[in-house]
């Protein structure tokens, strides 16, 4: 890490998938000056040419205001630092980075447990043929998990564009099972049937998803007390919801699968049934779909 005082407001971006990539343009569209950790030389050769569409909308993707960098070793210290990386990703970065003076946003799916701001977006984009296609929306929940240090509020106005939408939550623990809950029920159905969002949206009614959420929402509940404001009823129409504005979206879930990556599963369904069995609540069905997930993962793509 390069020794340089963070000059208030001073923004690094690590991650660089299709969310990383969503923020970056957002930045741009804000003119807000940002250093941007791209580790793959080959993504890095693709930004040039990139194109964005939103919706019917097609943009020419200038990252005008990004400072490329191709390790984190390259970083000067910045003032707030974004990770959007994958949810096993989030620990081994906080330790590697050693800096306790940076506050960290970090958007992700899954349960965390770090002192740091958390983004959680309900939403997505897809990086494909030199494109970045995403939809206008995208909506960022930004909130402090205890312990975490810096004053977000700067944050939603430098990542406001057409296709991004963030603002600040003074309840973002509830907001991360709530998310959790939502995910546990599309990511590991669209990973396994090879789908897109839009196709789970007749079956948000089904024993299979009633009875993920049902499990999901008797774990957060224990966990939460009466900070948990929600009921399979609440979650079954938030998700319906999310799959309507998500339809054409392919969930991380599934490219994870598609691309031979490590999926998230052992931080959504795997992680509910862990902290379930915690509270002597069985989670059969997040416990099934998760070591379905794990058994496809681990036989590998074609
Ligand atoms: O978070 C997502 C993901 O794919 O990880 C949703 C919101 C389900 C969008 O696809």
């Amino acid at each position: 890490m390069l020794s340089s005082t963070a000059s208030d407001n001073s923004i690094g971006l690590i991650g660089a998938g299709a969310v990383g990539t969503l923020f970056a343009a957002a930045f741009c569209h804000t003119h807000k000056p940002f250093i941007w950790v791209v580790r793959n030389p080959q993504r890095r050769q693709e930004l040039d040419a990139l194109r964005m569409v939103v919706g019917e909308q097609q943009l020419k993707l200038a990252l005008k205001t990004a400072t490329i960098v191709d390790s984190i070793q390259d970083l000067p210290s910045t003032n707030w630092l974004v990770l959007a990386v994958k949810a096993h990703q989030v620990q081994p970065l906080v330790d590697q980075l050693q800096q306790p003076a940076v506050n960290l946003l970090v958007v992700a799916n899954g349960l965390h447990d770090l002192a740091v701001h958390l983004g959680l977006l309900y939403g997505g984009a897809l990086v494909a043929d030199g494109r970045l296609i995403t939809t206008t929306s995208n909506e960022l929940l930004i909130g402090a998990l205890p312990g975490a240090s810096g004053d977000p509020g700067v944050l939603p106005d430098v990542l406001a564009a057409p296709w991004l939408q963030a603002s600040i939550s003074d309840v973002i623990r509830a907001r991360m099972w709530h998310k959790l809950a939502l995910n546990c029920a599309v990511n590991p159905l669209t990973a396994l049937l090879d789908c897109p969002n839009g196709v789970l949206l007749d079956s948000v009614t089904s024993p299979l998803i009633q009875g993920v959420l049902t499990e999901v929402d008797a774990v957060a509940r224990r966990e939460l007390g009466k900070q948990w404001p929600n009921s399979t009823r609440g979650l079954t129409a938030d998700l319906h919801a999310l799959i309507e504005t998500t339809a054409d979206n392919s969930s991380s879930m599934r490219e994870d699968l598609r691309a031979g990556r490590e999926t998230e599963i052992a931080r959504l369904n795997l992680a509910v049934a862990a902290a379930g069995l915690r509270h002597g609540l069985p989670c059969p069905l997040n416990d099934k779909l998760g070591n379905m997930v794990s058994l496809l993962a681990n036989r590998g793509t074609p």
